[in-house]
């Protein structure tokens, strides 16, 4: 049926010469009507909208060449024929590292400007991953800015997929070698649109196993039930079917034979995709070009891993900033900030950092603070320091333009050295945030800005000494429509084709689309403006502290990961967010954010003791913990307020967190290193068991610590499935063998269910209220042993700082084989590591033999019962490999 790259070399011969004659295109004929025996082939499924978006009537259904028949709900009237002739292939010319085509249309579209002739360039990356471009070859389109990451000069020995041309020339398809399955499948380019404002294409996939397309609160599967999902950042309130503050066009596509493969769409432009049941996805991006990079797995962490090869791979975070953090919007002086911090550290709360909002400053003026409200704010943040805590303020993107002049240096330096983004006319762009009167933009793509973020992160560092820094509003946001001034008319506002993006316009709650900056405008720039500020913030704050910066983003981008971590943003303090908050935090392990967290116990309207209860227990285990608040509640929901029964949760669930640092750290460095993901997926771990596809209501961190939350109020069980293998209770250390079922949890209010997996070591350290204590504390060693009585694990250590990961460091290879440990140093610190004080093993059959124990005299306790076997008041030194056996 298909020809593969054997024929391709026929075209070549055909395909010589033929560049120039393409290029020449005359204007382009209307389509003529469909064929009715043709629209008749096409299931209601499978119908490629013709439409869209648009207001259907048989009349321009048919002037279009397109089929009508009004059928259930969602499902479009107006779709096309098969084979509808869109574009065409004419030339193809093979490439030592991939392959080279001219595209023609036949038909106008139904939007303005079609590209007529376009080129297709596909390049074979490596074995596993596939780039297909499509461009415009005449003219330079915008190709979106991030991520800047260096893509790796191509290299493919034996690719696990064939890219195939359709015989009829009208289609194309990568394929899995191994198994013949359909990656991403464009046979059909009936509906295939490449003009200047919409360009449109659609894969039928091998499954309805999706995930990614975020940011978006929705289930961790996505839907495929005609369902939209928007890209364009937006700051609002975290709704279903709302584009939200991050765009990432990445999905993860479990196939119906356990491998996976995962597609990545490099463009910034606003966007839908649209997947309909066949399964089949539709992208819909109103400008850039067609930048697909194809990863074919088979595991999704090998997806992931060559996904964030492109993207790049996350930055280590600082080790204090694995800690809990305390925040809340409202603080409003300094007195009511330390009282905040002090009535939590009073009944025992680890709280490692202390957040202020917007209230620090002055007048909401970036790089000011409060001098009455705040007075004393620097020597309030050095005595943190002299404690062992950390402080984090928070940053808006825009500056204040309503100062006098002379007041306001970040103003004035950035209005003398012109970096501030421009309206369609050349001046600064006015518009309003925070700030009293109004305020301007930086423009972080302009070479200039990186000086001038510096210069003014400095001079504010220079008196208050923040640690971190938190990154709002910066979709932008912008409190009126476009500017001051409104938009100009242009068909950059108001595009031929409008995404579902909320309140139907492009410049709500955001700066005009005809908005300059240095490298474009707005219209194409827009969902790339946090990651801009966010790259430059990383590095500026990295560069004064001369440490690893803590860098917390709201809107977010493919390669934000490589510079800061997240916050689910507004959510709401109830049970519903609760639960959005796994998938949420999932969905950004899937886009290579590992440092994620929501606002535990919720931001908008009050939270409540019972709520608050539930999401301390689950916010221990968000990679990154923090209680925020909105100021607008009068409902204070910090641990100390709620009342015992959640100081109590609280304590317990950061006691185990922070004893399980090292394990959390190591998982960190090794995300760091191999773009591994640290709060997992069942999936991600279980690949090969469907079972695991649609579970978001828990989660694992690595492959050690199954985390299973209560997410519903009055709740003392939880239903949770547990893939074959062997268990651990956590707290009662009780084995349990599952054959892959779902069992039943009883538990009290204070707790929440954990397990650890059979086959795992995980590092341990000593509880301490402070990071720094705990990363200095000796090691306890918990080898979980599997069926077998076998268990592996890493311990990755270092000064917890260093800008340059990987330089100074110990790291440790734990392996459990025919009862014993061995420990091998694969590298090893300037400074000595923690020592192993004690060593415990899970699942030890008492008929092991105590005898070694006796002879070498260790201090050790087993418990027949528990099955496990506790070797204490040991001395090991990690400085050189070791091994200690029990039997
Ligand atoms: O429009 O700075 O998501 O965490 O507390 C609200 C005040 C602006 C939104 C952030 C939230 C923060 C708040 N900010």
């Amino acid at each position: 049926m298909h020809f593969g790259q054997s024929l391709i070399l026929i075209c070549l011969v055909v395909g010589l010469g033929a560049e120039t004659e393409v290029l020449t295109g005359t204007p382009l004929p209307n389509p003529p009507r469909a064929n009715i025996s043709q629209c008749a082939l096409v299931n209601d499924n499978d119908r490629y909208d013709c439409i869209p978006r648009g207001n259907a009537t048989q009349e321009i259904c048919e002037l279009r060449g397109c089929c009508w028949s009004e059928t259930k709900a969602g499902i479009p009237p107006c779709f096309f024929q098969p084979k509808f002739l869109s574009y065409k292939f004419k030339n193809i010319t093979e490439k030592p590292d991939g392959l080279e085509a001219y595209l023609e249309r036949s038909y106008k579209s139904i939007y303005p400007n079609d590209i007529t002739v376009i080129k297709l360039i596909a390049t074979y990356q490596s074995d596993s991953t596939l780039r297909i471009k499509i461009i415009d070859p005449r003219r330079k389109r915008y190709e979106s800015i991030f991520p800047e990451k260096e893509i790796n000069t191509p290299r493919a020995r034996n690719p696990l997929y064939r890219l195939i041309i359709e015989k009829d020339y009208q289609g194309f398809k990568v394929v899995r070698v191994s198994d013949n399955t359909n990656i991403f499948d464009v046979s059909d380019l009936a509906n295939f649109i490449y003009s200047d404002q919409f360009i449109q294409i659609t894969t039928n996939l091998p499954s309805t196993y999706l995930y990614g397309l975020g940011e978006h609160k929705e289930r961790f599967k996505l839907q495929s039930n005609w369902t939209t999902y928007t890209l364009y950042s937006r700051d609002t309130s975290p709704l279903p079917n709302t584009n939200l503050y991050g765009s990432h066009p990445f999905y993860l596509c479990m196939e119906n034979s356990t491998k996976s493969h995962g597609l990545f769409l490099k463009n910034s432009n606003a966007m839908d995709i649209i997947i309909q049941p066949s399964p089949a996805l539709t992208f819909r991006t109103i400008g850039g070009i067609l930048d697909f990079f194809i990863f074919l797995g088979p595991t999704p962490s090998d997806v992931l891993k060559q996904y964030q090869e492109i993207i790049g791979k996350p930055k280590m975070p600082p080790y204090w900033s694995l800690g809990f953090h305390l925040s809340k919007f409202g603080l409003e002086d300094l007195e009511t900030t330390k009282d905040y911090i002090q009535r939590n550290l009073n009944v025992g709360i680890p709280v490692q950092t202390i957040w202020n909002d917007l209230d620090y400053m002055d007048q909401a003026n970036d790089f000011t603070y409060d001098k009455k409200n705040f007075n004393g704010l620097p020597e309030f943040v050095d005595s943190l320091h002299e404690q062992g805590r950390k402080y984090v303020v928070l940053f808006d993107p825009g500056v204040s333009a309503g100062e006098s002049e002379g007041s306001y240096p970040p103003f004035d330096k950035g209005n003398e050295l012109d970096i501030f983004i421009k309206n369609s006319s050349g001046q600064n762009l006015i518009a309003k945030v925070w700030n009293p009167v109004s305020t301007v933009y930086p423009d972080f793509t302009h070479p200039k800005t990186f000086e001038y973020w510096k210069l003014m992160m400095k001079s504010f560092h220079d008196d208050v000494a923040f640690d971190g820094a938190w990154l709002d509003m910066n979709e932008p946001s912008n409190m009126i429509q476009g500017s001051l001034n409104g938009c100009p008319d242009s068909e950059l506002e108001t595009p031929p084709y409008l995404p579902n993006v909320l309140e139907n316009s492009l410049n709500k709650k955001t700066i005009c689309m005809t908005a300059k900056q240095y490298a474009g405008v707005q219209y194409d720039l827009h969902n790339v403006f946090g990651i801009s500020e966010t790259n430059i913030t990383s590095k500026v704050v990295s560069e004064i502290l001369g440490e690893r910066s803590l860098v917390i983003a709201r809107s977010t981008f493919p390669g934000s990961g490589q510079y800061a971590g997240h916050w689910s943003g507004d959510i709401g303090s109830n049970w519903e967010d609760l639960r959005y908050s796994i998938p949420q935090l999932l969905d950004f392990s899937l886009f290579g954010m590992p440092l994620m967290g929501a606002d535990i116990c919720g931001f908008f309207g009050p939270s409540n003791e019972p709520l608050c209860n539930r999401w301390m227990q689950l916010g221990a285990f968000y990679p990154f913990s923090r209680n925020h608040n909105s100021k607008w509640t009068h409902q204070e929901q910090d641990p100390a307020s709620m009342g015992d029964r959640v100081i109590n949760s609280s304590k317990k669930a950061l006691e185990i967190r922070y004893t399980l640092l090292p394990y959390l750290y190591t998982l960190f460095w090794q995300a760091n290193q191999n773009g591994s993901t640290v709060a997992r997926p069942l999936l991600i771990e279980f690949p090969e068991d469907p079972n695991t596809y649609e579970i978001d209501t828990s989660f694992l961190w690595g492959s050690g610590l199954l985390i299973v939350p209560v997410l519903e109020e009055n709740k003392n069980s939880v239903a949770t499935y547990l893939p074959k293998g062997v268990w651990y209770n956590y707290y009662t250390r009780k084995i349990l063998r599952s054959v892959g079922e779902v069992i039943d949890i009883e538990v009290d209010d204070e707790t929440i269910p954990l397990f650890i997996q059979g086959g795992q070591i995980i590092p341990t350290q000593d509880f301490k209220p402070l990071t720094e204590d705990v990363r200095n504390s000796d090691l306890t060693i918990v080898a979980a042993l599997d069926e077998n009585g076998n268990a592996n694990g890493m311990f990755y250590w270092d000064d917890g700082i260093s800008i340059d990961v990987g330089k100074n460091y110990t790291l440790l290879s734990l392996k459990v084989r025919n009862g014993t440990l061995s420990v091998d140093v694969i590298n090893k610190s300037i400074e000595e590591p923690p020592k192993i004080k004690s060593i415990e093993i899970l699942g030890l059959d008492e008929s092991f033999n105590q005898r070694i124990l006796h002879q070498r005299q260790y201090d050790y306790v087993y418990n027949k019962e528990r099955q496990n076997l506790m070797i204490q008041n040991l001395n090991i030194n990690c400085s050189s490999s070791t091994s200690l056996q029990w039997s």
